[in-house]
């Protein structure tokens, strides 16, 4: 305690007189910055004509006939963003395959000449006014990529896209975020519908003036681009950020659209020159559009809190789009899950015991940014450490006892984002025990523990850019959530179940019925050979609760499956491990099934690692009886595959087959074509 005495003299004598504020550590963020950071959260909508044609890059050749939502309301989306906690809606006004949703002057190719509303729905006036109602703010999601437009990859094309920002960005009312998509372009591995018309993305959209007619028309909102300039891509579409999670980037070298960027510059740069904070963008199905066959792959509610405490709780911001389904209704499932997860979000933050705490910390710059100051709600109160002081230890003592299992802190932001190296311990009866030891902290930074009884915490700051300064400390209890069982099945078909937890037992059922604690218990792997539908749950018999249901739909087993390729790596490709893969030189992969199967389709999983290589973009896959004569059963794309490496599954006409081969037309990369699974459909 000794050790505290002298700045607590020192602060004592500080008191009386007025100190000014740190100095910031720029990069700073601007104003519409600041403000969107205290957003947060908020939701995409993925609604366009890829609901209508299924799919999730349209060719652009679709016709607006296609466009017919039912029921279409934007108050219900609102209020279902509004009712989880999110801030905010930016709606796919046009994507890539080039379809409006609202009546664009420039082209036929919107809402006018679609059955919507005989020609006369504006749905972005819709959305604007839902927004209004429940006090949303609006963002516009606008694809610089184009397949439908004629002009596109000349200037003219330029001048439209331009015409048409001028229309999203006038007649709307205020925008909070600007959001240009990358897809495509120069590295480009997509054609337009039946033609290739790459461009270079750097140049060709000439950005700067793009930039400054979005400043000029809404001045305050934020632009999302591959280039920043205001907001960066997260490096993945899976709402991760990384531990280490700066805001500050070399805007000038950096950027998102760059091949390298996700591997090496998502977690931005210490000494980046401008303030560019992450966006974390996920899909709460696996697909941004909607899919009927992707009902059951909402995610569930531990796979939605991991997203919230690694975007949210490392210092980056949270965006979760919905696939409005062909209703134009945000599906129930949908809306199910959101909600568990803001109830979650309630309870695990619904005690602070720092509040209640006694603070001190062993530096203090003066009045106004005493220790204190970490407890109160408005954010531009915050303690801050004399200049020159990077090394600081603040002790939170509780008045008694206490369990926790979560930790918040803030820094505030205004000044710059300051913090590199950081440690939180808890005493113990064993004495101190260090919990986590960490780099970032940036505008919210969580860290989750398993539960930990104390009286004391400390948390020290080892190493910073300048002095550092919080806005907020928090410390909470987060009630514990039973997760579902975890799945493997091999390639004789045989599926394991398990869960860390040795007190929680696994319930199954494979005729379709949720399964309850008076199911089938899981004590041993299961033979399941021939297609079923798989759900499990897990139980704790101690309090009677129950995960969510886990669900697998299962075709045949890959028993008699070979690979004819030479090299043994090929068998990965059929081996039912994700995380493992083969790379083929010749790029193909070809399969005995070992007899004669009725297909009606196939599934390709590529590379599972973060940073794949050879992923399959465009495909051949065909057929035979007798491993000689061929027959290609399909062929096409696999739509946003790079950034979003879902399981692919592709129907076709009902074939029978004894062998059957994926070709690889075109990888994202140019590398060898790599699969981590291939797998055949043989049920509707
Ligand atoms: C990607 C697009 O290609 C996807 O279709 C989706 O819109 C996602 C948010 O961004 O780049």
């Amino acid at each position: 305690m000794k050790k505290y005495l002298i700045p607590f003299v020192l602060l004592f004598s500080c008191n009386s007189t007025e100190v000014p504020p740190p100095e910031p550590v720029y990069p700073i963020p601007s104003e519409s910055q600041l403000a969107w950071h205290d957003l947060e959260y908020y939701a995409f909508v993925h609604f366009n004509m890829n609901t209508f044609s299924d799919m999730e890059w349209g060719m652009g050749d679709e016709s607006p006939e296609q466009f017919n939502p039912t029921e279409l309301d934007t108050r219900q989306w609102a209020k279902v963003v509004k009712d989880a906690g999110m801030k905010g809606i930016i709606i796919t006004a046009k994507h890539h395959d080039g379809f409006c949703l609202w009546p664009s002057a420039y082209t036929e190719h919107s809402v006018k000449n679609s059955p919507w509303k005989e020609g006369k729905g504006d749905l972005i006036r819709e959305l604007r006014e839902a927004c209004d109602e429940y006090g949303l703010e609006m963002g516009i999601y606008y694809s610089p990529w184009d397949r439908n437009h004629a002009a596109y990859g000349t200037p003219e094309y330029i001048s439209y896209m331009r015409n048409q920002l001028k229309e999203l960005l006038t007649n709307y009312g205020d925008i909070f975020e600007v959001w240009f998509d990358g897809a495509n372009g120069g590295t480009g591995y997509y054609g337009g519908a039946n033609e290739n018309r790459f461009v270079d993305k750097l140049t060709y959209y000439d950005w700067p003036k793009t930039y400054a007619l979005v400043r000029e028309l809404q001045p305050k909102a934020v632009m999302f681009s591959d280039g920043g300039p205001d907001v960066r891509w997260v490096g993945n579409e899976e709402g991760f950020a990384y531990e280490t999670t700066w805001s500050n980037l070399m805007r000038d070298s950096v950027y998102a659209g760059m091949p390298e960027y996700p591997e090496k510059y998502a977690s931005g740069q210490e000494n980046g020159t401008h303030w560019v904070p992450a966006e974390a963008d996920v899909s709460i199905r696996p697909g941004w559009y909607y899919h009927a066959y992707e009902d059951h792959k909402v995610k569930t509610l531990p796979q939605l809190l991991d997203i919230y405490y690694n975007s949210i709780g490392r210092n980056a911001s949270l965006l979760i789009n919905f696939p409005v389904d062909r209703r134009g209704l945000i599906h129930e499932k949908d809306v199910e899950q959101i909600m568990k997860l803001s109830t979650k979000i309630k309870e695990d933050f619904a005690v602070d015991f720092v509040q209640k705490a006694k603070l001190s910390a062993s530096n203090e710059r003066g009045r106004g940014f005493e220790i204190s100051q970490v407890l109160k709600e408005d954010k531009n109160k915050y303690w801050a450490a004399e200049d020159g002081v990077i090394h600081n230890e603040i002790l939170i003592k509780f008045p008694q006892k206490q369990d926790i299992n979560r930790f918040l802190a803030q820094e505030h932001i205004a000044l710059g984002q300051r913090i590199k190296e950081f440690t939180l311990e808890a005493k113990t009866q064993n004495g101190w025990q260090l919990i986590h030891k960490g780099s970032t902290i940036g505008t919210k930074r969580i860290l989750r523990f398993d539960e930990v009884e104390t009286d004391e915490l400390r948390f020290t700051i080892l190493d910073a850019k300048a002095s550092p300064t919080f806005s907020r400390l928090a410390a909470y209890l987060a009630p514990k959530l039973i997760t579902e069982p975890f799945f493997r099945r091999d390639q004789s078909g045989t599926v394991s179940l398990s869960i860390p937890e040795k007190s929680v037992d696994i319930y199954y059922t494979l005729d379709g019925s949720i399964p309850d604690s008076q199911s089938n218990q899981y004590e041993n792997p299961i033979k399941i050979d021939k297609p079923v539908r798989l759900n499990a749950i897990s139980y704790d018999p101690s309090s009677g609760k129950s995960s969510e249901v886990f669900v697998k739909d299962l075709d045949i087993a890959k028993a008699q499956w070979k690979v004819i390729h030479t090299e043994t790596d090929a068998a990965k490709a059929i081996d039912e491990d994700p995380s493992t893969f083969w790379s083929s030189n010749n790029q193909e992969l070809t399969v005995d099934l070992g007899e004669v199967i009725h297909i009606k389709g196939f599934t390709y999983l590529p590379p599972q690692n973060r940073f794949m290589r050879g992923v399959i973009s465009k495909y051949s896959f065909q057929s035979s009886m007798d491993g000689k004569t061929w027959t290609e059963r399909a062929k096409g794309e696999f739509p946003n595959i790079h950034n979003n490496p879902i399981e692919q599954m592709i129907r076709f006409e009902d074939a029978q087959a004894r062998y059957v081969k994926l070709k690889s037309l075109g990888t994202t990369d140019n590398q060898a074509a790599s699969f981590a699974e291939i797998g055949v459909i043989t049920i509707d």
